[in-house]
Formats: C-alpha cells, sequence, structure tokens
C-alpha cells in the first residue's frame, strides 16, 4: 500500500470539514526514541534555541522546557535514548519506570508524543523492536498521540519523505501504521528560518482535533510511584533538616560545656596564682 501524507479533510463527515484542527492555548509534547536520534536537536529547533544539550552530550535524565512559540505555550520534555537490542525482560526496571514517569513530566499529560527517527540510519527490524517493547511501557493507548518525528531531513536529498518510507521496508510502514501515518521532517541543522515547527504545530493541532481535545493520562499505578517518590523526598529532606538541627543543639551544648569547664579552670588557676602572691 503506498503511503500517503494525510491531508486536512480525509475521513470526516462534511459538517466537521471546516474546522478540523484545535488550537491549544498550551501544548505539551514529549520527545522519545532511540539514542543519537535526534531528540534534543529537534526540541532545540522547537523551541528556537540551544535550550537542550545534544551531541556529544547524551541526555541522562529527562529535562523539561517552556517557551512561547507562534504565540501559545509550549512544554517540552526532553528524555534519555532507549538502548536498542533490548527486550522488555532485559531492560533495567528503573529505566522501565523512568519512561513511565517522563509522561508525568508534563502534567496533566502529553498531547503528543514525538517519537524521533533519523533518516540517515535504517529502520531495522531490531529498530521496530526496540520502539515496539518501549512503547508497551506506555500502554496500548499511547500510539493515539505519536507522531513520528522524522530527523535529519538533509539525508533526503532529491527523495520525498513518501519515497523514502516506501524504500525503507515492513519495519517502518509498520511503524507509520502504528502512528496512523502521522509524521513530520525535521533539518535540525537548517540554518535559516523555517516553518518546519510552524508546520508541526499545525500537524499536531490536527492530532489534537482528532483526538477531542483529549492527551495522554498517567495512569493510576505511575501517579502512585510519583506520589510515593514525592513523599520519600519530603521524608528525607525532613530527617536531613531534624539531624542537622540535632547536630547543631550537641553543637552548643557542646560549646557551651567547654567554656563552662575554662571558666572553672580559669578561677582555680586565678585562685592559684592569688595565694602565690
Ligand atoms: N545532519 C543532521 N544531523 C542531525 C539532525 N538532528 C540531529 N543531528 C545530529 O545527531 C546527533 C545526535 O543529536 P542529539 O539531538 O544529541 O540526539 P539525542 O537523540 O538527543 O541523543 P541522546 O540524548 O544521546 O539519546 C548530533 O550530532 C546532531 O547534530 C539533523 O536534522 N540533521
Ligand atoms: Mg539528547
Amino acid at each position: 500500500m503506498p503511503t500517503q501524507k494525510r491531508g486536512r479533510g480525509t475521513g470526516h463527515p462534511a459538517e466537521m470539514r471546516e474546522n478540523e484542527s484545535i488550537t491549544l492555548p498550551e501544548v505539551r509534547l514529549v520527545l522519545i526514541g532511540g539514542r543519537w536520534a535526534g531528540k534534543s536537536s529537534s526540541g532545540n529547533t522547537i523551541l528556537g534555541e540551544e535550550r537542550f544539550e545534544c551531541g556529544r552530550i547524551r541526555t541522562a535524565q529527562s529535562e523539561k522546557r517552556h517557551a512561547v512559540v507562534g504565540g501559545r505555550r509550549l512544554i517540552v520534555v526532553d528524555t534519555p535514548g532507549w538502548r536498542s537490542s533490548l527486550s522488555l525482560t532485559e531492560i533495567p526496571e528503573v529505566d522501565k519506570q523512568q519512561l513511565k514517569l517522563n509522561a508525568s513530566t508534563c502534567m496533566p499529560g502529553p498531547n503528543v508524543f514525538l517519537l524521533v527517527v533519523p533518516i540517515d540510519t535504517a529502520f531495522s527490524a531490531e529498530s521496530r523492536r526496540t520502539v515496539e517493547e518501549h512503547m508497551k511501557l506506555l500502554g496500548e493507548r499511547v500510539w493515539r498521540y505519536t507522531m513520528v518525528l522524522f530527523t535529519c531531513g538533509d539525508f533526503l536529498g532529491e527523495k520525498t519523505i513518501e519515497q523514502h518510507i516506501e524504500s525503507e521496508g515492513d519495519s517502518l510502514k509498520w511503524l507509520m501504521e502504528r502512528c496512523r501515518n502521522r509524521y513530520h521532517v525535521f533539518n535540525n541543522h537548517e540554518q535559516s528560518p523555517s516553518n518546519q515547527v510552524t508546520r508541526l504545530l499545525e500537524e499536531i493541532d490536527e492530532m489534537v482535533w482528532r483526538n477531542n481535545g483529549s492527551y495522554y493520562e498517567v495512569d493510576e499505578q505511575t501517579l502512585d510511584i510519583i506520589k510515593k517518590k514525592q513523599q520519600e523526598v519530603t521524608e528525607r529532606a525532613e530527617e536531613r533538616r531534624r539531624r542537622s538541627e540535632e547536630q547543631s543543639h550537641q553543637m552548643k551544648a557542646l560549646i557551651a560545656g567547654e567554656c563552662h569547664s575554662r571558666a572553672h579552670s580559669n578561677k582555680h588557676f586565678l585562685y592559684y596564682i592569688f595565694q602565690q602572691l
């Protein structure tokens, strides 16, 4: 089946075609995908400036940035890259939890997950497995809010993105189907001002409209984990405060005791001197 870019106005009743997007005053985006895919660079392109470290510096933990772009608030969350060739059982428990928590970084929940896929690297069966395994952790519903963001658009050359998808094989076609053929292309090295971000936001508006304005909601279990973590942090802070207060009391008592004993011995010394006179 040839891949076709979905145009506005497809598959919906005529009365809905008039206004097929919702312009949200605030858009919450989470960048996800494999290591070195161009997530942080794409975050910077969206924000219009270098707000995330990228290139040699690997993103070690999720980071959130706010900006106003085109008159609306954007919350962009950058996340650590997924390691490939790991099956669900091999992904460390801490990474699994972190992945789930990333979505809760922009509460009440992301409007869109941008699944970053670089054009300059083949999307293999292993890439598919990596995506599949990691997305499972976010639940089936995550696909409803996911859009593929191709990076390295400068590698396309004369090809169109549709030709690239066609030539890539079944794994990428599987991904496009899972994402309901929603995609966008970025060239993060483009120097001159371009409308690639404006167009991305339009695509997101359309997606939000199709999702009836809903967003990905973090599940109860994850919220429990967050609450527990927050509670642990509060308890640790309280414990630190209590300990430092205790230490300061002990120190004061020690100093007071020392002064007292010195004063005492000074008194004896003065008395001795006095006797000698
Ligand atoms: N040519 C080209 N290079 C790109 C593009 N986007 C990203 N890169 C390069 O790809 C490399 C990785 O980019 P990052 O943005 O750091 O990738 P990342 O996904 O955040 O990487 P991790 O945080 O390590 O997972 C950098 O050298 C970028 O300059 C693009 O559109 N075109
Ligand atoms: Mg990064």
